[in-house]
Order: structure tokens, then sequence, then C-alpha cells
């Protein structure tokens, strides 16, 4: 099954962007993320055999045991090439990038392959088929500014891809497990 660990912001904290989503134009070729499945992606692990689902899982589970609780706020946006547009994350990003390089170190003792990008934290809002000058769009959040909450679990994700075959339609993510933090109990 395809994986990914992540962060999810809280249904207020989801709701307060969606407002400020809501007022920007939907923009050509702009595939929008859907607001139920908001999230702040730690480590994708694309296809995990079932066999090695159990392994993952303890492991994530170390990982949010060690990890201790803290704070973030959305803020501000952001692009990657004209390919995606996001909100920008601010607070305790430091903690976020250990429980993200926790969450990688998880999946490739596991033996999944993970590609080692330079973590940026994001919430991808919409992505662009072909490089689309996403200024305007980054412009007009530049001025938003989420409530803080604070982070207390480590969830992992399971991405359901389209199987319909309608053009945009989009992937449906289901919460597979979640992980108190360390300092969340
Ligand atoms: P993104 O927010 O930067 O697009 C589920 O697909 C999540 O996993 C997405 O939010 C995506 O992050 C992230 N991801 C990271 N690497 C990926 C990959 N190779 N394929 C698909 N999604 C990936």
């Amino acid at each position: 099954m395809r994986l990914f660990a992540a962060v999810l912001p809280p249904a207020e904290v989801v709701d307060e962007l969606g407002v400020r989503v809501d007022r920007l134009p939907p923009g050509e070729g702009l595939r929008w993320t859907g607001r139920p499945g908001w999230h702040l992606t730690l480590a994708f692990y694309g296809d995990v055999p079932e066999e090695t689902v159990p392994e993952l899982r303890e492991r994530l589970a170390r990982a949010a045991a060690r990890t201790e609780a803290f704070e973030l706020a959305l803020r501000g946006s952001g692009q990657f090439g004209g390919r995606a547009l996001w909100a920008g994350v601010h607070g305790r990003t430091a903690e976020l990038k250990l429980l993200a390089d926790r969450a990688e170190a998880a999946g490739r003792k596991c033996g999944l392959p993970g590609e080692h990008r330079r973590y940026r934290p994001h919430l991808t809002l919409a992505r662009a088929r072909t490089a689309t000058d996403l200024t305007p769009y980054v412009t007009a959040l530049d001025t938003f500014a989420g409530s803080p909450w604070t982070v207390t679990e480590l969830a992992l994700v399971r991405s359901n891809l389209p199987v319909s075959g309608v053009p945009g339609e989009r992937p449906r993510y289901e919460k597979a497990d979640a992980w108190a933090l360390g300092g969340a109990r």
C-alpha cells in the first residue's frame, strides 16, 4: 500500500487556511489539493509491501516516542519551481525537521527506498501540470498567519490513488495509524 508519514493540522487550522484559499482564483491548469487531506509530509514511502508494514509501524512508534511535542503555525506561502504552490510553516520547524528525519530513517531501516530530499516544511495547496507563474498566489497568501497549534502526534497516512481515470481526480488520504509524541503523553 502507498504510505507516507505526516503531521495533520487540526480542523480549525485547516479551516483558517481554507477561508484564504477560497478567495484565490482557481487558475488554469492548477489542481488544488483536497482540504480534508491537507498535511505536512514528513516522509514518503511509496508502495510498501504488506509484510514490511508492521516493522514500519514499530519504528514510527519509536520515532514518535523519542520526539517531544512542539508548536507550529501555518504562515505565508511559497512555490516549488512554478509546479507546486504551498502554505509555509512557522514555529518549531527544527523539531519538525527532526521528526521528518526520524520518519525517513524509519523507512530506510525497513529497506524502503527513500529519496533524501532537503526537507522543506510545506503544505501543498495546488500543483501545476506545467510551469506556471504562481507569484500572484504567493503574494495573495503572504499575509496569511494561522493560529499556532501543538503537534502531538505522528500520523501514517495511506494514499489511495484514483482508479476512475477521470482527469483531475485526486488521491484519497486515509489516516492508517497515529502515535503520540513523547512529550504529549
Ligand atoms: P508534497 O506535499 O510535497 O507534494 C502524498 O503523496 C504526499 O507525499 C504528498 O503530499 C507529497 O508531498 C509527498 N511525496 C513526497 N515524495 C513523493 C513522491 N515521490 N511521489 C508522491 N508523493 C510524494
